[in-house]
């Protein structure tokens, strides 16, 4: 692709970049997005009406066969050219910031090292009543498991919808979108807040704001740039481009 040339001189002078990723960003390793439409078993399925407290109050069994599912579909991923050009981006950026949206831990596979998870991430569970946190949990058979210290019901350890957003991760995401010189949104819908309002939070504190998407979404008629493609693609271009330093 040819970036554009004020696009690639702002990148090689920034100091300071955050970094948000949706679901896109991990297309490309065979991880579903969100939004696409699910297949096989859980075709009949909404993803937003079983990401929900509600829905596991309703159904335990059906939302945690769900997550099991997708524990194992992301164990079996792996990272893509987007999440190893992240790596390399942040080894260049003295002040770098990565926000995921994603529950997959795929950036943190990959390599990379600041990251701020919004959402949680799926390879943990927690107790629904206590919010007590287990990496391992005996399995008695029962569906879900149950905590081991009050019987409560086991859930992964992600952000609901209707649920309270993290407030140390989500004040540090604001803060790190505030204070950067380049903002770039990769592969998320921006359709989900308080994460979509990152962005226009860089915008109104003076950052450059760059979208790289396969499809137009809400930031695009807002965004100094917006890339249009795949992120496995443009990203190692990007960083070739502008690091040509022949390390990556
Ligand atoms: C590619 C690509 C490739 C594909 N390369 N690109 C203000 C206004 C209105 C509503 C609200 C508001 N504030 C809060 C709300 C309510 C709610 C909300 O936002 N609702 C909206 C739907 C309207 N927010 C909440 O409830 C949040 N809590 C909160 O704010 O608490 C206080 C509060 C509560 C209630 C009311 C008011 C205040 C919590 C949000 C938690 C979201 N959780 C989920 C599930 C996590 C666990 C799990 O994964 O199961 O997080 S929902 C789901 O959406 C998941 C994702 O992280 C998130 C974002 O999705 P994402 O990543 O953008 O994926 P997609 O699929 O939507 O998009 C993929 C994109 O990639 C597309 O654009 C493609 O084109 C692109 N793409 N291939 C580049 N190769």
């Amino acid at each position: 692709m040819n970036f554009p040339p004020r696009l690639i001189v702002l990148l090689k002078a920034a100091e300071r970049i955050t970094v948000l990723t949706g679901a896109g960003v991990s297309a490309e390793s065979g991880v579903p997005t969100f939004r696409d439409a699910q297949t096989g078993l859980w075709a009949e399925f909404k993803p937003e009406e079983l990401a929900t407290p509600s829905a596991f109050r309703r159904n335990p069994r059906l939302v945690w066969e769900w997550y099991a599912w997708r524990r194992k579909l992301v164990a079996e991923a792996k990272p893509n050219a987007a999440h190893i050009a992240l790596i390399e981006m942040e080894k260049r950026i003295p002040d770098f910031t990565l926000i995921t949206q994603n529950v997959d831990d795929l950036h943190r596979r990959a390599g990379s090292v600041n990251v701020i998870e919004l959402h949680g991430n799926i390879t943990r569970t927690k107790c629904f009543d206590e919010n007590l946190l287990m990496t391992t949990w005996a399995d008695t058979g029962e569906v879900p498991p149950r905590c081991p210290r009050c019987g409560g019901l086991l859930r992964p350890d992600v952000v609901w919808f209707e649920e309270a957003m993290p407030e140390e991760e989500t004040a540090r995401a604001f803060g790190r979108s505030a204070n950067c010189d380049v903002f770039l949104c990769i592969g998320t819908s921006s359709v989900v807040y308080p994460a979509a309002s990152l962005p226009f939070e860089a915008l109104e504190n003076g950052a450059i704001v760059v979208e790289i998407n396969t499809e137009p979404t809400q930031l695009t008629g807002k965004a100094d740039y917006v890339l249009s493609g795949p992120a496995g693609i443009l990203l190692p271009e990007l960083i070739r481009t502008v690091w040509s330093d022949g390390g990556f």
